[in-house]
C-alpha cells in the first residue's frame, strides 16, 4: 500500500508539473487578461477576443497595422491632456519615473500598452492558436504581429494626444531623433496641431554627454511637427529624474 500511496503521489506531481510548465510555455492570455483587470475594463474576455483576430490563422509576417484596428476600438481610452509622455531609446527611465510619480502617462502606462508591454505572440496559417515562441523577431520582417501592434497603438496614442506633451529623448547616442524610431516614424507625424500646443523634450543625460538641444536631428523632428505645434527641449540629467521620481515632496511640475 505504501508503494502504491508513493506511486500515486509521483503521478500527481507530475500532471500538476506538467499543466504548470504548459501554461508557461503559451502565457500570453492568463497574463492579458490579468493585466486588463487592473484596469476599469467592462469586458477583457471580449478585448482578447477582438486582439486575437488581428492575427491568428495568419502567416506572422504578414499582419499589418490595421489589423489591430477593432482592438484599438475596443479598448479606447481618454487621453489624460498635459500628461502624456512619450519616449525613444529611454524605455528604463522613462518607466522609473512614470510608475512612481503619477505625473505622466506613457502608452505602457494605458491599458492598451499595458496588457502587451514586454510580450512575444504570433500566429499561424491554418491554426487557432496564439504562439509565444517560433515567432519573428522585431527586425526578421516589417509586418510581424508584434511590430505592428506596437506601431498602430502608437498611432493610436499619438492620434489623441492633447496640450502640452513631453518625449523622453537620449542624450548619450549621437541621433536622439532617429527617424526608423516609432516615435519618429509614427508619432510625430500623427500629433494634430488643433490637439498639440507645445512638444517639451526632455533631453536624458548621463555623465558621457554625447548630444543637447542643438542636435541636428531636433531640425528634422521640427521640420515633421504640424504647423503651430511649438518645440521646447531642455537638457535633464538623468540623476535628476530618478531623484525626482523617489521624492514624494517634490512637485511634477518642478522636476526638471
Ligand atoms: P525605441 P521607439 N528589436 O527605444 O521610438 C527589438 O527605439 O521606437 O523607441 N525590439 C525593438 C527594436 C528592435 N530592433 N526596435 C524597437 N524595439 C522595441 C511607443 C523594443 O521593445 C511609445 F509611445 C524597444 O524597447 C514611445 O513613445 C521599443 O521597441 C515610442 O513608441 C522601443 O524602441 C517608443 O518607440
Amino acid at each position: 500500500l505504501g508503494v502504491l500511496a508513493v506511486l500515486l503521489l509521483i503521478v500527481i506531481l507530475a500532471v500538476v508539473l506538467g499543466l504548470t510548465l504548459r501554461e508557461d510555455s503559451n502565457d500570453l492570455k492568463p497574463t492579458f487578461l490579468n493585466r486588463c483587470q487592473q484596469f476599469q475594463v467592462k469586458n477583457c474576455q471580449h478585448a482578447w477576443e477582438v486582439f486575437q483576430q488581428a492575427y491568428v490563422d495568419k502567416d506572422p509576417c504578414n499582419v499589418s497595422m490595421e489589423a489591430y484596428d477593432p482592438f484599438i476600438e475596443a479598448t479606447s481610452f481618454t487621453p489624460s491632456c498635459n500628461r502624456m509622455m512619450f519616449w525613444s531609446k529611454t524605455k528604463d527611465v522613462v518607466h522609473e519615473f512614470t510608475e512612481k510619480k503619477e505625473c505622466f502617462q506613457t502608452l505602457e502606462d494605458t491599458v492598451l500598452g499595458s496588457v502587451l508591454d514586454g510580450l512575444t505572440w504570433c500566429g499561424k496559417k491554418g491554426s487557432s492558436e496564439t504562439f509565444t515562441t517560433g515567432c519573428p523577431r522585431w527586425t526578421d520582417c516589417i509586418n510581424n504581429p508584434v511590430r505592428s501592434f506596437w506601431n498602430r497603438a502608437s498611432a493610436a496614442f499619438a492620434n489623441v494626444a492633447c496640450g502640452n506633451i513631453t518625449a523622453m529623448l537620449n542624450g548619450s547616442i549621437a541621433t536622439p531623433f532617429d527617424s526608423s524610431s516609432i516615435f519618429a516614424s509614427i508619432e510625430v507625424g500623427n500629433l494634430k496641431s488643433d490637439k498639440v500646443n507645445n512638444l517639451n523634450v526632455v533631453l536624458v543625460t548621463q555623465k558621457n554627454v554625447v548630444s543637447n538641444c542643438t542636435n541636428q536631428s531636433f531640425e528634422n523632428l521640427k521640420s515633421k511637427l504640424a504647423e503651430g505645434i511649438k518645440f521646447n527641449c531642455k537638457e535633464v540629467p538623468e540623476t535628476q529624474i530618478q531623484e525626482c521620481g523617489s521624492d514624494p515632496e517634490k512637485a511634477c511640475g518642478s522636476c526638471w
